[in-house]
């Protein structure tokens, strides 16, 4: 890819609005809005289809042609000269966890939006049609595992796989995606199986790195591995004043004993392990009821392809030798490895930083993203900006305005690029 010969020295950058990103951030937050400043916009609720409603709306106004997919992902393209052409899809996703914050995922749209509308107001059509993207259910908070329409896009998973998926309530993801796609009957939906020309991904750092080093943009090398897992512990119902300890089969005390066994297991001196039980649900969960079964999420990652493998391989047996007299089952969700995005794209993004005068630094992912499965599919890339104190996942999550323009400004001129060169 000859990107260095087009690097346009801020042709597009200079009409890149952060007022106006900032002000669809601030309104597309109204969508789930929670008390003390965050967000629950979680997969497929009618706070989401609110919002994918305003975001066809904004793109509407500068042109673009929204369209979908079976999996409800949402697509907003710019055409370029040679429509035939594979596009370069930009975006993230704009669904939130229940306590999330307002710019996780969306201000990976919303920059999006305002690298096109940049990339108009320059009057130069590239070369390629641009889409602006936004994945169904990144989160995976609502529906597990997360990532899933990035990963049915690019094939990684199939539809059927997702479609039998439930909520906490018994919901489905079929009836959920049914309930979206006849909310939008004017949007086009489009088959699977296209590959992109480029995909990038501008998302906030959710950790502090950037933000002690004092630089705006982040180039991300590479994104560490994950593997998610739910347990079961299985007991007996019993009256809290009439059975005796030595009877019980108490499935919450064996579910401690079997995460306490865990906790060991994973410990790491050196702290890499990222070890998470997030989920805990209790059943019948009544104050005087010994507890019959505990359903448990885990969430494991480490950046070591080996590592992960052998710590992860160990849970099942770990989980046996601790359950006591209760039963145990052990169901894996997800494995997906540590992975490097291609030097040739973090070297373009690099070199619009530089050509823009925008503080950089290379800068591993801790958290998941939708570029990993559209990197087993074409060449991809992340920009990360700051949040305070790296807090994420949280209500408190901020970002500051001037990080977010400039983020978008090396977003929107390494898109003018990739649609031009790649
Ligand atoms: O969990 C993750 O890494 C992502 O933020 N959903
Ligand atoms: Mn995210
Ligand atoms: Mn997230």
């Amino acid at each position: 890819m000859a990107h260095q010969a087009l690097i346009a020295k801020g042709d597009i950058a200079k009409h890149v609005s952060g007022a106006r990103l900032w002000n669809r951030l601030m309104e597309l937050a109204q969508f789930g809005a929670l008390p003390k400043g965050g967000v629950n916009r979680q997969a497929l609720s009618g706070e989401e289809i609110a919002a994918r409603a305003c975001l066809v709306r904004w793109a509407k106004t500068i042109g673009l042609e929204p369209s979908t997919d079976a999996a409800a992902n949402l697509f907003l393209s710019y055409r370029g000269k040679e429509p035939a052409l594979p596009p370069v899809l930009i975006g993230s996703h704009i669904d939130s966890q229940p306590t999330g914050g307002k710019f996780d995922g969306a201000l990976g749209v919303l920059a999006a939006l305002e690298s096109v509308e940049a990339i108009i107001a320059n009057r130069v059509r590239p070369r390629r049609t641009v889409e602006i993207v936004a994945w169904m259910n990144e989160e995976g908070s609502r529906f597990a595992p997360g990532m899933m329409g990035s990963a049915v896009f690019s094939g990684a998973r199939k539809l059927s796989d997702i479609l039998t998926v439930r909520d906490a309530a018994g919901v489905s993801v079929e009836s959920e995606l049914h309930r979206l796609l006849t909310a939008e009957p004017q949007l086009r939906q489009r088959p699977f199986g296209m590959k992109p020309a480029a995909f990038l991904e501008i998302h906030i750092e959710q950790g502090p790195v950037l933000e002690n080093k004092n630089k705006s943009v982040g180039i991300v090398t590479g994104i560490q591995g994950k593997r998610t897992f739910r347990v079961q512990v299985d007991g007996e119902e019993a009256h809290a004043g009439t059975s005796p300890r030595i009877a019980r089969r108490d499935a919450l005390v064996a579910a401690i004993d079997v995460v306490h066994a865990l906790q060991n297991a994973m410990w790491d001196p050196e702290d890499v392990v990222r070890f998470t039980v997030g989920m805990f649900n209790v059943t019948p969960n009544a104050p005087s009821v010994v507890p019959a079964r505990v359903v448990f999420s885990i969430d494991l990652r480490h950046p070591d392809v080996a590592t992960l493998r052998k710590l992860g391989d160990a849970i099942p047996e770990v989980c046996q030798a601790a359950r006591v007299r209760c039963d145990i089952s052990v169901k894996e969700l997800l494995h997906d490895p540590p992975l490097e995005f291609p030097k040739s794209i973090r070297h373009m993004i690099q070199s619009v930083a530089q050509a823009l005068g925008v503080s950089w630094m290379n800068i591993a992912s801790g958290a998941g993203h939708d570029a990993r499965y559209l990197h087993y599919v074409c060449p991809t890339g992340m920009i990360f900006i700051p949040c305070r104190n790296g807090i994420s996942h949280n209500e408190a999550e901020s970002v500051q305005e001037t990080h977010a323009a400039d983020g978008t400004r090396v977003l929107a001129e390494a898109t003018f690029t990739l649609a031009n060169t790649i």
